[in-house]
């Protein structure tokens, strides 16, 4: 956009006084940033306007991209960079005394998700907003988000996150776009002269309003649209009279149930409860969500036939899975279509995204609670599955395993991937490795059917965020060094390859790395007042807590430096802060004992004068988007240990690799692509295969035992996780104890620590080479733009979507 600093300086103070009859003076700080909110939000509106008037007036085809979960990060810092008035607007405010830093901190941070999923999602609107692609996200506006953890006394504490406590100021809420969605009662086939018709009785009926947020590409051109639901009470319930007559309290019982369903978001990540209210969820956006597109399409004129060459939806994990069900019922029963018409445009407009194959993650809803909530759903599904296995059984005959293993409704529990992948035209994993496991083992029966239908996308990030916003200088020296190229194509950062020689591009990658270690030095010590040395190496683990994430790897190798360090004192080791920032779901126990372990190892090391201060282990609170810009940039060394194949993709090993750290990982996820492009000499790889992981869960041939007794160093550790070493209660650590010695260490950290410690070693010896460590920092960096979220949505878009960049001015 293009606006000279005078110009802003004049619209800013007519924001400002316009809305707080204020002037720059007299203004509080809330009232500045709202103040330059609200004129972003002008700036905005016009493009906005006309990227939808476009869209309807071209009839392109639009892709909504369902989600359970968003999480967006603060967005006024992207608003201005994409409209690349950042510049223009810091220097207007600096004449007018105003820091653009400090108004920048005051924006809530939007925690709509829990973790890689949710922030997938808004790279991905990122990526198709600044490439051009008509594209938008469906999902709930969640009153209150994923909770803010605190700590204390080492211990998680979830407090009720209120990011709405202040309006929200990118939202415009759309009352006369809502929708009404139906829950419950009983559904009658019955016969009319227009055929089949279901009639419903005794149903509840909820509102799902709509509130739209601006995605802004960096094109400056395209906007488009993030649509969230909240769920309200018809106003016509809303009966006065009744109120008189005293059913206050029924009034009351009934608001709270329906405003319950958009009310908070879950706080598990790769894990599943079967909770009535989550179903409701599911059902709700998703309802609303394809109601609303139907009736944008109604506007094209276009044959109800032809819907899927205007619109594709994507099913973003199995939460939004019942879409194949609902977009069935609206085709039938509100479009009249027969069966056969409707399930061809069902499966050609939806695709779906396979985000895990931990079991404990696979949504599968009791059939009982299925059928009282979602009925008429309920009915269309076992319609589905019925001719699914009538498909089925002509090609597999008497193969009833095979039919088992891959019908919807089975053993009393509706399951949403395979009702996923029954009704998706393409069906894709995460990483190039998650892909093949679900090819050949977790769904290697669907693939067999389907063949077509199985592909891979490379999860991705947008640089726009991580390093751009989150690293301005990184960004400029890869840009100025790399070409201007780079600007349009992230696949371009290669060309920075060249600079590896070149000492002094090396210097200042360090002086860059140096003075974003400062600033987490100073955010430590003003919130922890914690003491870190910025020359240590930043060796982080920021993702949810747990098993499989291996955060309790990291803490053994924690001790067991620790106990060498005591043993002898003048040791001389490469001075190390250890970050960890995670949050474990509330029910999670073992995930909570492992924080409480990281903080009393953190409390003991930091307060031990033996240590001299050579290792220090700060766990950063409260971790989300925020909090990793901070930390992300700052990271020496990335661990990614997971144990091999269950970590599906990962997207932090990516933004870590983007801002110049060094991998340290298992080859799990997309660790292996990232070792496929930057080679053996700038990561360090440790650990069991996810093939070897795979033989020995299903030979049972691990004994933790084994390991145990030819190791003394983890013979201590875990002695010392009950003689007192870290916690007086001797009790503390036994959700850990028993994950090892009950449940036989299912996630082989033991069996994995020699080689991790190895690898630990390796990293040290690397670090030491000043100029070797900052060249794989450089090769590490030009090889990043490979993971760009632009490349995995052009994929989409080329692949299953089949949509095309737009360009307004053709
Ligand atoms: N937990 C995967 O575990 C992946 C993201 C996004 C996850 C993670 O490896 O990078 O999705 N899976 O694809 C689920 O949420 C089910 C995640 O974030």
């Amino acid at each position: 956009m293009n606006l000279t600093k005078n110009q802003f300086k004049e619209d800013y103070v007519k924001r400002l006084t316009l809305t707080f009859a204020q002037t720059t003076t007299e203004a509080s700080l809330e009232h500045k940033y709202l103040a330059l909110g609200k004129l972003i939000r002008d700036y905005i509106s016009e493009s906005w306007a006309e990227t939808n008037n476009y869209y309807t007036k071209k009839k392109c085809k639009q892709i909504y991209y369902f989600s359970m979960e968003f999480l967006l990060g603060r967005l006024l810092n992207s608003y201005l960079l994409n409209l690349n008035i950042r510049d223009v607007v810091k220097d207007g405010l600096r004449d007018l005394g105003i820091d653009l830093d400090t108004l920048l901190e005051l924006e809530p941070d939007p925690a709509l998700g829990n973790g890689g999923l949710g922030r997938l999602a808004a790279c991905f609107m990122d990526s198709l907003a600044s490439l051009g692609f008509p594209g938008h996200g469906c999902g709930i506006r969640f009153k209150h988000g994923l909770f803010n953890q605190k700590i204390i006394n080492g211990y998680q504490k979830e407090l009720l996150n209120n990011w709405l406590k202040e309006d929200f100021l990118w939202e415009i809420k759309k009352p006369e776009k809502t929708v009404t969605v139906r829950f419950g009662g009983v559904v009658n086939l019955v016969n009319t002269p227009n055929g089949i018709e279901p009639v419903y009785s005794g149903c509840e009926e909820i509102d799902a309003v709509p509130y739209d947020i601006p995605i802004l590409g960096s094109n400056m051109e395209t906007v488009n649209t993030l649509r969230l639901f909240s769920a309200e009470l018809p106003e016509e319930e809303i009966d006065l009279n009744g109120l008189q007559k005293g059913d206050y309290q029924k009034f009351i019982d009934k608001k709270f149930a329906v405003e319950a369903i958009s009310q908070i978001l879950y706080p598990d990540d790769s894990s599943f409860q079967g909770k009535l209210l989550r179903l409701k969820q599911e059902y709700f956006f998703v309802s609303a969500g394809l109601q609303t597109i139907l009736k944008r399409y109604k506007k094209l004129k276009e044959s109800i036939h032809k819907f899927s060459d205007f619109v594709g939806i994507h099913i973003n994990d199995t939460h939004p899975a019942i879409a194949v069900g609902e977009l069935m019922r609206l085709l039938l029963d509100e479009e009249g279509l027969d069966w056969d018409s409707a399930w061809d445009i069902t499966v050609k407009t939806l695709a779906y995204t396979n985000h895990t194959i931990l079991a404990e993650a696979m949504e599968k809803w009791p059939y009982d609670m299925f059928k009282k909530t979602v009925p008429r759903i309920l009915m269309i599904i076992e319609e589905i599955d019925r001719r699914f296995c009538e498909e089925v059984s002509k090609k597999y005959e008497e193969d009833y395993s095979k039919i088992d293993s891959m019908r919807i409704i089975y053993n009393g529990e509706v399951r949403m991937a395979n009702l996923a992948i029954i009704g998706s035209h393409s069906i894709n994993g995460v990483a190039k490795i998650h892909t093949e496991i679900l090819k050949n083992r977790e769904l290697h029966d669907f693939y067999l059917l389907y063949p077509e239908r199985f592909n891979n996308k490379t999860n991705g990030i947008t640089h726009r965020r991580w390093l751009k916003n989150a690293n301005p200088e990184l960004y400029k020296l890869v840009i100025e060094k790399s070409g201007p190229e780079c600007l349009n194509d992230t696949n371009k950062f290669i060309n920075f390859l060249k600079y590896i020689n070149d000492d002094n591009v090396l210097q200042t990658l360090d002086k860059i790395k140096f003075k974003n270690k400062e600033k987490v030095v100073a955010f430590v010590k003003n919130k922890y007042n914690i003491d870190i040395n910025p020359f240590s190496i930043f060796d982080v683990q920021v993702k949810r807590l747990h098993g499989y994430k291996r955060q309790l790897l990291n803490v053994f190798n924690i001790i067991y430096l620790y106990n060498q360090l005591k043993q002898n004192p003048e040791l001389d080791i490469v001075p190390r802060t250890f970050f960890f920032g995670a949050k474990a779901a509330p029910s999670y126990y073992l995930a909570k004992n492992i924080i409480k372990l990281i903080n009393s190892v953190a409390n003991v090391i930091n307060n031990d004068p033996d240590i001299r201060n050579k290792i220090k282990v700060v766990f950063l609170e409260n971790y989300g988007v925020s909090i990793a810009e901070l930390i992300i940039p700052a990271g020496d060394v990335s661990e990614q240990i997971s144990t091999a194949s269950k970590e599906a993709s990962g997207t932090g090993n990516m933004k870590f690799m983007m801002n110049g750290a060094v991998t340290l990982a298992t080859l799990d996820g997309a660790n292996v692509e990232i070792y496929d492009e930057v080679g053996d000499n700038n990561i360090v790889i440790f650990g069991l295969t996810s093939q070897e992981v795979m033989d020995l869960e299903k030979n049972r041939t691990y004994n933790f035992r084994d390991i145990l007794n030819s190791n003394p160093d983890l013979q201590k550790i875990l002695t010392q996780l009950s003689d007192g070493t870290f916690s007086e209660n001797k009790e503390e650590f036994k959700d850990i104890l028993n994950h090892i010695y009950g449940e036989g260490d299912p996630y082989f950290v033991l069996k994995d620590f020699s080689a991790y410690v190895e690898a630990q070693n390796k990293i040290n010896t690397l670090y030491e080479n000043r100029r070797g460590w900052l060249q794989m920092c450089l090769v590490n960096i030009a090889h990043s733009g490979k993971f760009s979220s632009d490349n995995s949505i052009r994929k989409y878009a080329e692949d299953i979507w089949h949509i095309k960049e737009v360009k307004r001015g053709e």
